[in-house]
This record gives C-alpha cells, sequence and structure tokens, in this order.
C-alpha cells in the first residue's frame, strides 16, 4: 500500500513547499539562492512536514514559463541536497526532462500541475520509473489559464477531465496505486468555483486514488478574509490554512501542499486522534450492541423452553 514506505500513514499528509522562484505569490525570491532553499526545506520538516515539494517554475496567475535549463538550476542542487539528507521529496514540474534528472538526483514524487497535459513525455517518463505522481486538474498554462473557467457544472467536468488525464498515465503503464489526483485550486478557477470544489471533496476521494489539496495562502482565502478594497496580505493567511487542512484531513485527504508546516501538521494530528476516539467508540458501540442482541435472543430462547 506504502506510496513512499518512508511516509507516516494513518493521517493527512503535510508537504511543505519550497518555490525556488523570483516570483511565486506566496514565497517568490525568499528561497532562490540553493543553500537557502535547501535550509528551508529541512526548517519545514522540522516544522512538521512529512515531505517536501520543490518547484523552479512559478504557477501564479499570469506568470510566464522558464526556460528549462534555468528551471534545471533552480531545481536540481537542492533536490539533491534535500533528499541526501533523507528528506523525501517531490519536484513540481511539467518538464518530463526536469522530472526525470529530479528522480535521478533523488526526488522520490512527480507533482505536475498539468497533470501529464503540458508536456507529451511526461507520463512516459514517469511510467519507466517506480515514482508516483501528483496528476493535477489543468487546462492552460498560468499565463492564460483563468480565462478558462467556464464549466457547464464545475465538479462533474472538473472530475471527467481529471479522470482522462489519470486514464491516460494508467493506459502508458502508471499503476494506478501510484497516482494521487489534485482537484487544482486556483487553476482555471474563480475564488467562488474553489469553494464549490472544497465542498465537493468526495467526488475527488470517492475516485480510488489518493488526493492532494493545495489551498495554502491562495487568493480565495486573502478574499474570503479582506476588506472589499483589499485581500489580507499573503502572510496572514495561515490560520484559515489550517482551518483548511482540518477540513480536508477529516475528509479522508491524503495530502495538504502548504508554506508553513506547522499549523497544518498540529491539524492533522488532532484529526486522527480525534477519529481514532471516534473509531473506538463506534467499535465498542457496535461491540455493546451485538452483547444486547445476543442476550436478547438467548433470554428469548429460554423463555420459549
Ligand atoms: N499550486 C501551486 C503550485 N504547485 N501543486 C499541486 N499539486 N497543486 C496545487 O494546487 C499547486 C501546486 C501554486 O502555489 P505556490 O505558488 O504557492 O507554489
Amino acid at each position: 500500500m506504502g506510496l513512499v514506505d518512508s511516509l507516516p500513514t494513518g493521517r493527512c499528509l503535510v508537504m511543505g513547499v519550497v518555490n525556488v522562484t523570483p516570483d511565486s505569490f506566496s514565497d517568490g525570491g525568499r528561497w532562490l539562492d540553493a543553500d537557502h532553499a535547501v535550509a528551508h526545506g529541512v526548517d519545514l520538516i522540522e516544522a512538521g512536514a512529512d515531505l517536501v515539494d520543490v518547484g523552479g517554475e512559478s504557477t501564479r496567475p499570469g506568470a510566464d514559463r522558464v526556460d528549462e535549463e534555468t528551471e534545471l538550476a533552480r531545481v536540481l542542487p537542492v533536490v539533491k541536497a534535500l533528499a541526501a539528507d533523507g528528506v523525501t521529496v517531490s519536484v513540481d514540474t511539467m518538464r518530463s526532462s526536469v522530472a526525470q534528472r529530479a528522480l535521478e538526483a533523488g526526488a522520490a514524487i512527480v507533482n505536475d500541475v498539468s497533470g501529464g497535459r503540458a508536456d507529451p513525455d511526461m507520463i512516459r517518463v514517469v511510467a519507466q520509473t517506480e515514482a508516483p505522481v501528483v496528476l493535477m486538474h489543468w487546462r492552460h498554462h498560468s499565463v492564460h489559464m483563468q480565462e478558462h473557467t467556464h464549466y457547464d457544472d464545475l465538479v462533474r467536468d472538473v472530475v471527467a477531465e481529471l479522470t482522462e488525464q489519470v486514464d491516460a498515465a494508467v493506459a502508458a503503464g502508471i499503476d494506478p496505486e501510484r497516482i494521487v489526483i489534485d482537484p487544482g485550486l486556483g487553476f482555471s478557477k474563480t475564488g467562488d468555483q474553489n469553494w464549490t470544489i472544497l465542498a465537493h471533496l468526495e467526488a475527488f476521494t470517492g475516485l480510488g486514488h489518493r488526493v492532494l489539496v493545495a489551498a495554502s495562502r491562495k487568493r480565495f482565502l486573502g478574499e474570503l478574509l479582506g476588506s472589499d478594497r483589499q485581500q489580507r496580505p499573503v502572510d496572514q493567511r495561515e490560520d484559515a490554512t489550517a482551518a483548511i487542512t482540518t477540513l480536508c484531513a477529516d475528509a479522508g485527504i491524503w495530502a495538504v501542499r502548504v508554506h508553513d508546516p506547522r499549523p497544518s501538521a498540529d491539524a492533522v494530528r488532532v484529526v486522527a486522534r480525534l477519529r481514532a476516539e471516534c473509531s473506538q467508540i463506534a467499535d465498542s458501540g457496535t461491540e455493546e450492541l451485538h452483547e444486547r442482541v445476543t442476550r436478547r435472543g438467548r433470554e428469548a430462547e429460554d423463555g420459549a423452553r
């Protein structure tokens, strides 16, 4: 069952984010230097992250693409150093060449926000390895993605489009057990649409794959918490992020991708503990019920004699 055998089981996992980019919306420019990025990755693990997602290309709405050389130069040294330190690393890339080189450098998971749609070789490259892959619902590159937010029926359409991506991966030989799906909050989705997706997580968990959700600090939280004129600043969206983590953990989500792992790491532990308590109560309740029913049956039998 182990997706990546070293990862904990029995609770929602926390994936910390290291964006080695100058322009990501929440931490762009902070970890562009490889040594800083590696130190930040280690800090994320110490703060409770179970794994770290390293990316070298910003996918914020409107972002232009970076070239392959730049992406490789940003990502590879960080992946290599963190993996050598024993950190479980996923590589956040839409390029098969970057995925391949990152896997060779020690990455354990490929996180492709395009779910195999941006690079026709991605699925083939992943299929040749044993690595798990995150396939996110995706319609268009970031520069134009917010022009593609029309859906006839949001949840049904996102599920159908994501299922196409999953089917293509399975047809190429990727074991369904290795596939993690992601509804792609904010990618070709408005703020309201993100909330609708979050209200229907069972439509995704019900597909039988592990599910990743990445709401951390995103614009729809800034809009919710801000005023008509101004969004809540990015660095003040952490409590809302942890609230989403709590809901995701309770909905059976496999992992949440967050910039600040500590509040989310606490939240997933709270949910896991409470769920254990609830199932214990349910089990003892069932035992008690079973005992009562058999006792009554015995009494009925005795009465009939
Ligand atoms: N969002 C971002 C980047 N990578 N990966 C997955 N699987 N799902 C996401 O929703 C996702 C992602 C954008 O956020 P960032 O700029 O903070 O990294």
